[in-house]
């Protein structure tokens, strides 16, 4: 069973070390709400993916907030947990509100595999001691500063290098890329800046020999995408779609891609999560793990994820550094010489919150008995 005596929500705002541009906007700071949840003798945390505007997702920072404290918590004190995987059944009739539970639900998970005094990863079922490191790229105010940054990651190892695009800033920008790193494996994403009559542009990017291209349509257009699919010969990879596991497998019937990048944060949580990830080992569909700049405690959860057998594609896990000076969790992660980023091996997610620095970069928080 598990038991909860307390319900934490930090509102944090993290500078990062260089504003990040996509399709959809710039992002300079990373509004981060953290969960904590206080059990008999350990505590477990858990970080929302959503931002502070409604712009990659539906869901911000403020509205999981009104869905954790107003919606989940009184649910919560009226049951009893046995497993973190319980969580989603319990919270099932909020509808929506993917980025909130995955939240809650992944404190839950950091509470129970400290408790069990094991690693989050292994609680999991992950085999994986490292995991492949990708980064993920912004759209720049030019071409040189884009290739600078690219060779800077190269040089540091990075795996694959994803790069932003959107209409005006894709086929002229990967020509160059193209030119200047000949074999460097390479992926674009869109973030829903495409409509279905750019599919001749958007064929044209099947030239640069790309891992694939994500999420180039709407994020509500899986019908757009699976007839997109039939005329590209690059992979499309959906990301802002795949919003819980039904989603997923209705992508895949209908061939709208064939690769996903799951976020536990985006799909409902870390079970939700799991059950894509059986889906896709069933159909051989390859996964991967993509990022939202979390802090240290996202990256954790991230990391662990990554672990499992199906995750075979490098992922947007970077190092720490590469987006923050001063994180809210230690130690920070690294990347290796081979171009991977360690699995923290300490029970729970294996980084500890840093409850001076938490403090220090929270706006707001909220604090309830359970
Ligand atoms: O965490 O390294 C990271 C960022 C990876 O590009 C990344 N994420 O659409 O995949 C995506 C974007 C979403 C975040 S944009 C603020
Ligand atoms: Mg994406």
């Amino acid at each position: 069973m598990i038991h909860l005596r307390r319900l934490s929500l930090f509102l944090v705002e993290l500078p990062l070390r260089r504003p990040f541009v996509t399709s959809f906007g710039e992002e300079r700071v990373r509004h981060a709400l953290i969960v904590a949840v206080e059990g008999e003798d350990a505590e477990g945390f858990g970080e929302c993916v959503a931002d502070a505007g409604p712009w990659y997702s539906a869901e911000t920072a403020e509205t999981a907030r009104h869905v954790i404290l107003d919606f989940a918590l009184p649910l919560l004190q009226r049951a009893s947990l046995s497993h973190p995987r319980d969580l989603a059944e319990l919270l099932s009739p909020i509808r929506g509100h993917p980025m909130a539970k995955a939240a809650l639900e992944a404190a839950l998970w950091d509470l129970f595999s400290r408790q069990e005094g094991i690693p989050l990863w292994r609680a999991l079922g992950g085999m994986r001691d490292e995991v492949p490191a990708g980064v993920s790229v912004g759209i720049q105010p030019d071409v040189p500063s884009l290739l600078e940054q690219v060779a800077a990651f190269a040089e540091q190892g990075y795996q694959r290098v994803k790069l932003k695009i959107k209409p005006g800033w894709d086929l002229e920008v990967l020509e160059a890329v193209r030119e200047r790193f000949g074999s460097l494996p390479l992926q674009v994403d869109a973030n829903a800046a495409y409509t279905p009559d750019d599919a001749g542009r958007l064929r044209a990017l099947d030239r640069f020999d790309l891992l694939m291209v994500e999420q180039p349509l709407s994020y509500e257009d899986l019908l757009g995408h699976a007839r997109l699919a039939q005329v590209m010969r690059t992979p499309l990879c959906l990301d802002e779609s795949i919003t819980s596991p039904n989603r997923a497998w209705e992508a895949l019937e209908l061939g709208a891609c064939q690769i996903i990048n799951v976020k536990q944060g985006r799909v409902g949580g870390l079970t939700a999560a799991l059950s894509i990830h059986g889906l896709a080992q069933e159909r051989g569909v390859p996964l991967w793990c993509g990022g939202m700049l979390e802090t240290g405690v996202g990256r954790a959860l991230n990391v662990a994820l990554a672990t499992l057998p199906g995750f075979v594609l490098p992922h947007d896990i970077s190092a720490t550094e590469r987006y923050y000076r001063e994180d809210i969790a230690a130690p920070s992660f690294r990347l290796t010489a081979r171009g991977t980023i360690p699995v923290p091996q300490g029970p729970g997610l294996g980084v500890e919150v840093d409850l001076a620095r938490l403090l220090r970069a929270t706006v707001a928080s909220w604090s309830r008995r359970l």
